[in-house]
């Protein structure tokens, strides 16, 4: 439920008087944003994701002001609000990319006035929940009633919650000592099977699948360890699964719940402490974890409740997005969401932990190294922003304006024919892809600046790919309304970006029938001369990888199978590994 709270003012301003009409509300509606600061449809379906929390036992304590509402209907809000709310909103309520909707604001605006808001939406960005047929008239009404309550709480997860969690499946002694499969490890893709909590092991010589792995639910990422031996997937139930590339099958060999709910996961890359820790960032709790990197023994776990950026108010539920290794140090990269802080975590001695917090921009999302891994960017997207942090000196080194809603995943790096060295991002919310200068030494003029911006099929970028062996440059947009754009890529010629782009009909070439056909995320071979991309459709219908030629770019094979249930992201061991984009 998105709102932009001055919108609501602005009714009841016009209105001159509290509980405005349906007839009001959907003047409101019609009109355009003016603060151009409304949520696109493409972050709504980006955001409005069910979270898991909706399945929690939670703390809720009862607030005599608010409307009633039976036991029953409390649950059925409750479900509601982490399934459809609570991505934007905040657990607690107190607000993300949404306005914040605690009872001292909703009570003051009342039941009636809430279900006009929650029925026709706003121009801000609010979903027409009501008209649009997802929550019907009992529902919306529950809703408003909901809103007004005190927000429940979920438990907090500390060690001792980890730790029953905690499962060694294979203990370190009983497992291989050397690799005891002839894959070749370098080139598997590990694909995230989001419906079904599970991933696709697919070798990238053979395009074979070795191994349906279980995860946790609606798996998000994939990451490798410093070695390239271990795997580790992470679910949005916060669930880590450690599986070994070694062993005659690769399965998993060790999982825990490092908490609610989590999107991130990463390992110590830093050499003498290769393989040693992984880390897990939460979403709920807003913390995250250092575990041993062969066992997920958890071994320390920090919180980041604490003062946004700027305002300097306390936020009390920073969501952890993305994290990375550093190449330079004994640390971790952690970005957290609503603080808009990156934290440097040295693990160098965790028991005396040494944390160095840079302020960058409201929220972190996603973000990736330059070419020399000596810079982490990162998309503030609410901020329209990119930050980057220098790993080196653990400071900022600079905080660039971009365009609505950067999403990087982990950006593109080439070296562009006239500016040298750059990082790209698109955007979710416009059809821009920026080019940020990246080379302080040779290029001084054009780092940390947008040095040139493309335009590309349309708004509802997701991830951006190219390798340092190929001249081309991925752009997919699976959340474009339009399933044309939403179903093709386009791809740019770096060494002539003026020419404009290509746009290949991936969807079309999986040749599947029914279904969204979503192209998510290109993703390279080792070699740098495939692209793999996931045809995303619903759980009841096929998807599939469809890889292409990156030379040529024509087709060179389709991945079908059953079990392929919802792609989405797919991971290349080395290219993971090594931090190859
Ligand atoms: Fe993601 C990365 C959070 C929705 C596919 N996603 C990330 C990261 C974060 C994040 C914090 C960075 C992890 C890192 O690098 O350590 N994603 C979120 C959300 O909060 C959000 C908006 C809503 C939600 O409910 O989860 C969300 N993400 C999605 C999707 O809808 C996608 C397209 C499909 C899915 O699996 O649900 C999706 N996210 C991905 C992928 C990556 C990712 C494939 C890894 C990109 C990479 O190249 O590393």
């Amino acid at each position: 439920m998105q709102r932009e709270w001055f919108g609501w003012s602005a009714a009841i301003a016009a209105a001159g008087m509290v509980a405005i009409t349906v007839g009001q509300a959907r003047a409101e509606e019609a009109k355009p944003d003016p603060s151009g600061k409304g949520v696109t449809q493409e972050e709504l379906k980006y955001q409005a994701g069910g979270s898991p929390l909706a399945e929690v036992e939670m703390y809720q304590d009862i607030n005599p002001k608010a409307p009633s509402m039976t036991k029953p209907e409390f649950e059925e809000g409750r479900q509601i609000y982490f399934e459809r709310c609570a991505g934007c909103h905040g657990v607690l309520r107190k607000g993300a990319t949404g306005k914040p909707l605690t009872p001292d604001i909703t009570l003051q605006r009342g039941t009636d006035f809430l279900k006009v808001f929650i029925n026709y939406g706003s121009p801000a960005g609010m979903p027409n929940w009501g008209t649009s047929g997802e929550l019907n008239e009992r529902q919306v009404d529950l809703m408003a009633r909901y809103v007004q309550q005190t927000p429940p709480t979920p438990p907090e997860w500390g060690l001792k919650e980890m730790k029953a969690s905690w499962k060694v499946i294979v203990p370190p002694a009983q497992r291989p000592t050397r690799k005891m499969n002839s894959y070749n490890i370098e080139n598997i893709f590990s694909t995230t099977l989001r419906d079904s909590g599970e991933v696709a092991l697919i070798d990238g010589d053979t395009k074979k699948i070795i191994n349906i792995v279980k995860t946790g639910y609606a798996v998000h990422i994939s990451r490798l360890s410093g070695s390239g031996r271990y795997l580790f997937v992470i679910g949005r139930d916060a669930k880590v699964n450690m599986i070994d590339l070694w062993m005659e099958k690769p399965d998993n060999v060790a999982e825990i719940r490092a908490g609610l709910e989590a999107r991130s996961v990463d390992t110590s890359k830093y050499k003498g402490f290769i393989d040693k820790y992984a880390i897990a960032g939460t979403y709920w709790p807003p913390q995250y974890v250092i575990m041993r990197g062969d066992t997920l023994e958890p071994l320390k776990i920090m919180a980041t409740r604490g003062m946004t950026v700027g305002d300097q108010e306390y936020h009390p539920e920073p969501r952890v997005a993305s994290i990375v290794a550093s190449h330079f140090k004994p640390e971790f990269v952690v970005n957290v969401k609503e603080t808009g802080k990156i934290l440097m975590v040295n693990y160098q001695d965790i028991e005396n932990l040494h944390v160095t917090e840079i302020g960058a921009a409201k929220f972190l999302h996603d973000g990736g190294w330059d070419a020399s891994k000596r810079y982490f960017l990162v998309a503030a997207n609410q901020s329209n922003k990119v930050a980057v942090v220098d790993a080196k000196v653990g400071k900022l080194a600079g905080l660039v304006d971009v365009d609505r809603i950067p999403h990087p995943g982990r950006g593109a790096n080439f070296v562009h024919p006239k500016l040298g060295p750059v990082w790209a991002t698109g955007h979710l919310g416009s059809d821009k892809i920026v080019l940020i200068g990246t080379d302080p030494k040779k290029h001084p003029q054009q780092a940390w600046k947008v040095v040139q911006t493309l335009t590309g099929q349309g708004g509802g970028n997701l991830f951006i790919k190219t390798h340092p062996k190929s001249s081309n440059l991925w752009v997919d947009t699976p959340l474009n309304p339009d399933p044309k754009i939403s179903q093709s890529v386009a791809v740019y010629d770096v060494r002539n970006l003026d020419k404009g782009p290509v746009v290949l009909p991936i969807g079309e070439w999986a040749d599947l029938g029914e279904g969204a056909k979503r192209v998510v995320q290109p993703e390279y071979n080792k070699a740098g001369d495939e692209v793999w991309f996931a045809v995303w459709s619903a759980k009841n219908q096929a998807s599939a990888i469809v890889v292409v030629d990156d030379r040529t770019r024509q087709l060179k094979a389709v991945i079908k199978d059953a079990r392929l249930i919802t792609p989405t992201g797919h991971f290349n061991v080395y290219n993971t590994q090594h931090d190859v984009y």
